[in-house]
């Protein structure tokens, strides 16, 4: 009953803070922690101060944590069917998760890591977020207005499509003040067709910049080495990918071979140029403009495109820190971070700055196993340590002094103990120029006994920290299905989700009950149908075995929270309409006989009597 503590200890709405606030699970403790003001269990009917973005993992989708209480309100799914929505069974679902000739699914597996959102002004602005498929080198868009994945990109020529970041402003022109690309880092070498400056067999990693509206491919970026995660400036002048495998190595031995790797940085508008100068090749594959980003080509920095900034051994998270002012680059097999400052690197670039390596301001140890980086809004930085199973607060002004000679800067501030092997890390608006420093939440790889044992599979462990005060304090443990990776948080005043669609959205609707009906175009067979509760508008629809159909539903229910189902049985269908939602599907009559089908959504006291049949004559 330890979390019971905590039950009594949250009677406050969060507002003022309580007199003190027991951890959830009682036994994590702080020693000598004072007062803090985050209340992670919420009264029945009370609200969550922040949305989660969290990505799925395996299930290719994104789910929704309200925070601070860490629960799961939604998931959004994006690259995998998902059985809920008819994800991957609605022709516009299918449309854009992308088929193959015959209708089916081009793909029905994901895996995705990294979720970024939209930015304005340098603070998320509420309109989208981007979430990666690394199996299948897709990026998919989530509209913040619905909730809903509405377009997927293939980006051609990469394997292993790892980080994302949405730029944050144009580099170019000042109104632009708002993310319109989004990059991607392509990890896994590839052959391509005939090369690029030379070696024309070799694997490469290209990066990718996509459309931020469009969601088409803009162009790519081969390199030497490979890309992993991508961080980018607030004057959007630059973005920035960790190398791990500056060795161009197909062997994890020999991605270890050299002492330090590479912190490779992206001049956007130079890029942008070559590009519009026809700069630039094609591949076979696809007609996006791909421009040579590799070191020899690269020489002289007042036309570079890129500059490799040189970080110890086989480095991970690449982050921004909120000042506007840095990169820091974690190092993983080495037990620093990377402190790179972002106007010495465009100083190289203009040729005032002989060295692009000057372009490092510290490099100091923080434990072992460095891999990603948040930020709190008083100068600190927040980052996971894989092996030592902590996360280290450090400041970074104070890094910068200790690097440059002042063995006095105590800049490791706080150490905490989490549970267990963390990746990820983020706090609330932390990639942003307003981290509020309240919560701080960390995907635990491993959770191993801190959850009822449930056979070999465990979940993982995200872990909740106040990050108000000096002292990091541990809030609660949260299981999750593996393996979400990564994660955004944010106000919950940044969204203003709709609850209800607009009937004109959608170009098939069925607007009025009496334009229901099955109409027939020789095989090709239309069925048009509404939904009210109880009821759908057919009390039956008669087919002809063989018969090529299309079922579109509208809901014409204009009540929030009023959804239907329709599924017929035995046809593997199965979707949802939401109020004033219209969703089609196809597929062929081939088993003659009778098959009901039903609303699956509770939606009424009738909702068991909210039934028809369809009739399919031999
Ligand atoms: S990677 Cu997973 S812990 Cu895919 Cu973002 Cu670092
Ligand atoms: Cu309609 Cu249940
Ligand atoms: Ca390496």
């Amino acid at each position: 009953m330890a979390s019971l503590a905590g039950v009594v200890a949250c009677t406050d709405k969060g507002s003022t803070p309580p007199a003190a606030v027991t951890p959830a699970g009682g036994a994590i403790t702080n020693p000598g922690q004072g007062t803090h003001g985050v209340v992670t269990h919420l009264k029945p009917g009370e609200l969550d101060t922040y949305y989660g973005l969290w990505s799925g993992g395996h299930t290719g989708d994104v789910r929704v944590l309200g925070l601070p209480s860490g629960r799961e309100i939604l998931r959004i799914p994006c690259f995998v069917p998902d059985a809920l929505v008819g994800w991957g069974v609605t022709n516009e679902s299918k449309k854009i998760m992308g088929t193959r000739p015959d209708g089916s699914l081009r793909y029905n597996v994901g895996d995705s890591h990294h979720t970024h959102a939209s930015y304005k002004d340098g603070n998320y602005d509420g309109r989208y977020a981007w979430i990666n498929d690394k199996l299948n080198s897709r990026l998919a868009r989530i509209r913040l207005d619905y909730f809903t994945c509405d377009k997927i990109a293939d980006l051609p020529n990469v394997q292993g499509f790892h980080g994302i970041f949405p730029d944050k402003r144009d580099p170019v022109d000042e109104k632009i003040n708002y993310t319109t690309r989004v990059f991607c880092g392509g990890e896994f070498g590839v052959p391509l067709p005939d090369g690029i400056s030379g070696g024309a067999s070799k694997d490469r990693s290209l990066f990718t910049c996509v459309d931020a509206e469009s969601m088409e491919v803009r162009w790519q970026v081969v390199v030497d080495g490979n890309c992993d995660l991508i961080a980018t400036s607030y004057d959007g002048k630059l973005a920035a990918t960790n190398q791990y495998n500056t060795e161009n190595a197909t062997h994890y031995a020999e991605m270890m071979a050299a002492e330090r790797d590479a912190c490779l940085f992206f001049n956007i508008a130079r890029i942008e140029a070559a590009v519009k100068a026809g700069k630039f090749k094609t591949y076979a594959n696809s007609k996006v403009p791909v421009v040579d980003g590799t070191h020899s080509a690269n020489q002289d920095p007042k036309s570079a495109l890129t500059a490799y900034v040189s970080v110890p051994k086989n480095p991970h998270g690449v982050n921004a820190t909120p000042d506007q002012k840095y990169f820091i680059c974690a190092g993983k097999l080495s037990p620093t971070a990377t402190v790179i400052e972002l106007s010495k690197v465009l100083d190289w670039f203009d040729g005032k700055l002989e060295k692009i390596d000057d372009a490092i301001v510290a490099e100091v140890e923080l434990g072992l196993g460095p891999l990603h980086t948040a930020f709190d809004d008083r100068g600190n930085a927040y980052t996971t340590l894989f092996l030592d199973s902590q996360v280290v607060k450090w400041n970074v002004a104070a890094a910068i002094k200790f690097h440059h000679g002042d063995k006095n800067a105590k800049y490791v501030v706080d150490r905490l103990d989490v549970h267990y092997q963390p990746g990820h890390l983020n706090a609330s608006h932390s990639e942003t120029i307003a981290p509020d420093g309240k919560i701080l939440a960390v995907g635990c790889k491993f959770s191993k006994d801190r959850f009822l044992p449930v056979g070999p599979l465990h979940p993982e462990n995200e872990q909740l920290i106040d990050i108000s005060g000096d002292k990091m304090v541990l809030l609660a443990d949260h299981p999750v299905r593996g393996e979400p990776h990564d994660f955004i948080i944010f106000k919950r005043e940044l969204v203003r989700p709709k609850q209800v669609y607009a009937l004109d959205d959608f170009p098939l609707a069925v607007k009025d009950p009496a334009e229901s009906g099955v109409f027939r175009n020789g095989k090709k067979v239309t069925v048009k149908m509404t939904s009210q509760a109880p009821a759908f508008s057919l009390n039956e629809i008669r087919l002809k075995k063989g018969d090529e159909v299309t079922l579109i539903l509208t809901n014409l229910d204009k009540i929030e929270d009023l959804t239907h189902g329709f599924a017929i049985s035995r046809y593997n269908v199965n979707f949802i309409v939401n109020p004033q939602e219209t969703a089609s599907v196809s597929f062929v009559a081939d088993k003659p006989g009778v098959f009901w089908c039903y609303c699956t959504h509770f939606c009424h006291a009738l909702h068991l009597e909210m039934r028809i049949r369809m009739i399919v004559e031999a």
